[in-house]
């Protein structure tokens, strides 16, 4: 297993869309396994494709995590995912990303989504989430399409954080 970089915003392959994913092979379950190392020790409750520079309509997840004690991680990898069903109401959490560090700001998504995906064996499956499970699954899933939680922000406040992103850019350089 291999941890993987991250890429931060405003990379540009990071508002590029991702290709669904043709065939489930061992490839792409090496590339889960080192997503999931990769969040894990980020560490992330969250992880696409993108964020580690492969352009293809995969994510994990665990909001669980690994470590906490007294509770089982809940690893899940959803390749090829589709938002079938949203609820009516919505739900407010104060999100973050690994490719937009040391910035949170509250998003308002659908509070319930139904969501089906290909598992890991290829197998098709669908998923009830709600709570933060369903947030951070929405999140990862407009990764997919080139959305960061940035794009759910009023301009003035996107424009600050990335300006601030570009400035601690330029101070590593
Ligand atoms: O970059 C990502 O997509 C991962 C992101 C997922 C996410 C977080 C919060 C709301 C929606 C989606 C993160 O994991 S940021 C780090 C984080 O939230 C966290 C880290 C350690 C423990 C608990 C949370
Ligand atoms: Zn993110």
């Amino acid at each position: 297993m291999a941890l993987l970089p991250i890429y931060t915003a405003p990379d540009p392959l990071l508002k590029t869309v991702s290709k669904p994913v043709e065939e489930v092979n061992d490839e792409i379950r090496r590339l889960i396994g080192d997503m999931f190392d990769t969040m894990y020790a980020a560490p992330g409750i969250g992880l696409a494709a993108i964020q580690v520079g492969v352009q293809k309509r995969l994510l994990v997840v665990d909001v669980v995590g690994r470590g906490q004690e007294g509770k089982e991680p809940e690893p899940l990898a959803l390749i090829n995912p589709e938002i079938t069903w949203v609820s009516d109401h919505d739900a407010t959490y104060e999100e973050g990303c690994l490719s937009v560090p040391e910035h949170y700001a509250d998003v308002v998504r659908p509070a319930e989504i139904e969501v089906e995906y290909l598992d890991e064996n290829g197998k098709k499956q669908s998923l009830h989430a709600d709570g933060l499970l369903a947030t951070c699954i929405q999140h990862e899933i407009d990764h997919l399409d080139g959305i960061l939680f940035l794009d759910h922000l009023s301009a003035l406040k996107r424009n600050m954080i990335l300006r601030k992103l570009i400035k601690q850019k330029k101070l590593a350089s």
